[in-house]
């Protein structure tokens, strides 16, 4: 085996290729998150990334599944390729290179390989009696069954005898586990590589390598009667991508991988024993990192895979999220990212749940992350104009924080650590957020001491500024609207490692502040939706549809005749909107603060979200209900009704014909 080369510039990552036997779910997307994660924090490090991830569309499961679902293998394959691919562009996995193993470059590099191997002796031609687990494509011998069963997926399993072609993975044994001695990061993590060291230290038995002719897989060069197994198909995906016997330069420039993800089903046998043994046979440098991950269950604890039927759908999940909270979808999308990689240390097993998601997603989320931007950009905004302070002489407040931070997040993600570099970054809001408490600026204000109050908030916005570029492998959106709010996007700068140093904020830039990213939802309600439960009634909750702008919708019956008397008792006055924003986990409330002339505005719960958005209203004249009986409506307290026209759903609002100030009365 040649050495390890150490000199290339390029991060070339892998992520499995999935059969395509079903939808992609939260197991797979999993690989292809953590995966994508790496691959920005390496771009953001200047390097230049390979992230290849694709499709293994050959062998028996494949071809079951088209033929049950009355397709042809390859058309049955196409519509399923679609899906993954729009599966990873929503997730924001931004891959270099899908692979297809139907691709014809492909191929031809799986039987190269054949070829070569068989001409060096590394591959016979023997006969193979044993067992065949098709949902795992796995062969297994006598003493590998469980109860009769496949050991992985415990399903039935059939038997096998027949001609067959060898490799002689035994040759290597010896060779693979000085390797993985010498080389602590080669398996990751330890219990994995013990448990691979183990199998290899119990006799690694050769593997049957291609099975009797069949239409769909790779035929075995100058042997009509067999086709390529499956797995050595797959495996060789990764030298396909690199340009292995098609692009000397680039395989030059990529091999070997830097970090191949997986889980850990697909460890032993494949990814940690055949793979490195194929590679020494071919006198190429082994992968620099094999980290297999655990499994995520479906919350009843058993294992989330497509064969089994109880796959959750992450759209699904994101939907929910969007539904009960109110975030954009593609913030919910982040947010699922970000709970796969902080719930569960990457290596362990999780048990996947969309409850446990919100409760991040309020948490961490709106609470700690939203919170920072939401006290710190209006307080820049109300005594500072909105621009970026100089920093002056008392700032650097958080630059210790934020430089041991930086370090923390790097070291953690060179050791394929997200939850660790997740849990950093928090401690650094945390801090923030202690910070902003402790030097209160609005007190410095109010002391008129502006020289402090530009420290303080100049370190805020450089903290939040880099904490924008820490998440941002994580949650690229998110990291996108912090970096716009910020005023950075327009002052066309873009997000780079390098500028993880303190105080590199640029005095003077105009911030614009946005809508809330995070939207606080009502957690319990958002619990009690998932569980399909309904919310009991509680007495001064109104219903949303019930509110008050479009009246009683139940009771059909047209309004009676009312006094003069009754009609002057109403309160009704002009308004001015000066603030709307939505009631997370509703569709239709917003709360409004409006100018009725009185020393304080009034605070109004109105169904107008699902016509207006927030910000139309902003600035509006128009007539509110002054002396409503005060409600509270979806846990909001509410002092009045504005009109609309609309029976059942708010069509326009009544306002005034001319400028009139807020508080007039309305006869
Ligand atoms: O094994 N939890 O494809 P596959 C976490 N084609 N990760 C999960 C998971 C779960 N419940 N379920 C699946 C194959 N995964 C082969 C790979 S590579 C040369 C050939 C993820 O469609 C995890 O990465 O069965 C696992 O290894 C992979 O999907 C298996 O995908």
């Amino acid at each position: 085996m040649t050495d390890q080369p150490d000199d290339k510039n390029s991060f070339y990552i892998t992520t499995p290729i999935y059969y395509v036997s079903g939808q992609p779910h939260i197991g797979s997307s999993y690989t292809n998150i953590a995966s994508d994660v790496l691959a920005r924090y390496h771009r953001f490090r200047g390097e230049s990334v390979v992230f290849a991830t694709g499709t293994d569309e050959h062998g028996q499961k494949v071809a079951r599944g088209a033929a049950e679902a009355g397709k042809s293998p390859q058309d049955f394959a196409d519509a399923l390729v679609g899906d993954y691919k729009r599966a990873w562009d929503r997730l924001h996995v931004k891959y270099t290179r899908f692979i297809r193993t139907t691709e014809q470059q492909h191929v031809h590099v799986v039987q190269d390989i054949f070829a070569q191997l068989l001409s060096q002796d590394d591959i016979y031609l023997s006969e193979y009696t044993g067992w065949y687990c098709v949902p795992c494509e796995t062969y297994l011998l006598e003493a590998d069954l469980l109860d009769g069963s496949c050991p992985e997926c415990g399903r039935p399993v059939e038997q096998v005898s027949e001609r067959a072609y060898f490799f002689r993975t035994s040759n290597y044994a010896d060779d693979l586990i000085r390797h993985i001695e010498d080389n602590e990061q080669f398996i990751a993590p330890e219990s994995r590589r013990n448990e691979v060291l183990a199998f290899i230290r119990n006799g690694l038995q050769d593997a049957c390598i291609s099975r009797a002719r069949t239409d769909w897989d790779i035929p075995v060069p100058d042997d009509d009667t067999q086709s390529i197994y499956v797995w050595l198909d797959a495996l060789a995906n990764y030298l396909t991508v690199a340009g292995f016997a098609t692009d000397d330069e680039q395989f030059a420039a990529v091999w070997p991988p830097d970090v191949q993800l997986m889980g850990k089903d697909i460890l032993i046998r494949f990814h940690g024993t055949l793979w490195p043994a194929v590679l020494m046979a071919l006198d190429l440098p082994l992968p620099r990192c094999l980290f297999a991950h655990g499994w995520w269950n479906d919350g009843t604890g058993q294992k989330m895979s497509k064969s089994k039927g109880n796959v959750i759908d992450p759209f699904e999940v994101i939907d929910r999220l969007v539904e009960y909270s109110g975030v954009r979808t593609k913030f919910a999308v982040d947010t699922l990212r970000y709970y796969l990689l902080r719930e569960v240390p990457f290596g362990a097993d999780g048990s996947f749940s969309t409850a446990g998601l919100l409760q991040r997603f309020n948490a961490d989320l709106a609470n700690d992350l939203g919170n920072l931007l939401n006290r710190t950009l209006p307080l820049v905004e109300r005594y500072l104009g909105g621009r970026v302070p100089a920093p002056g002489p008392g700032a650097g407040g958080l630059a210790e924080d934020i430089t041991q931070t930086v370090e923390e997040v790097r070291t953690c993600l060179d050791e394929v650590n997200f939850r660790d570099a997740l849990m950093a970054i928090w401690e650094l809001i945390a801090r923030c957020n202690k910070f902003i408490d402790q030097r209160e600026p609005w007190t410095l204000h109010k002391q008129g001491k502006r020289v402090e109050l530009d420290a303080v908030l100049y370190d805020m916005l450089d903290a939040i500024r880099v904490i924008a570029i820490l998440i941002d492998p994580f949650m690229p959106e998110v990291a996108e609207e912090i970096w716009q709010q910020l005023g950075l996007s327009d002052a066309a700068l873009q997000r780079t490692w390098d500028d993880l140093r303190p105080q590199r904020l640029q005095p003077a830039i105009a911030i614009h502040r946005g809508a809330p990213i995070f939207p606080r939802m009502d957690l319990d309600r958002a619990l009690a939706k998932l569980a399909n439960i309904e919310t009991p009634p509680q007495d001064d909750d109104s219903p949303e549809d019930a509110q008050q702008v479009t009246g009683d919708e139940e009771s059909g019956d047209e309004p009676g005749t009312i006094s003069f008397a009754d009609f002057q008792g109403l309160d009704l006055r002009t308004g001015r909107i000066l603030e709307a924003t939505r009631i997370p986990g509703t569709d239709k409330l917003l709360v409004l603060q409006v100018d009725i002339g009185e020393e304080q505005p009034r605070q109004v719960v109105a169904g107008l979200a699902a016509r207006f958005n927030p910000r139309q209203l902003l600035g509006r004249t128009v007539v509110l209900v002054a002396n409503l009986e005060p409600a509270t409506i979806h846990g909001t307290e509410s002092n009045g009704m504005i009109l609309a026209a609309g029976e059942k759903e708010p069509l326009a609002l009544i306002t005034t014909d001319d400028d009139v100030e807020p508080g007039e009365k309305v006869r």
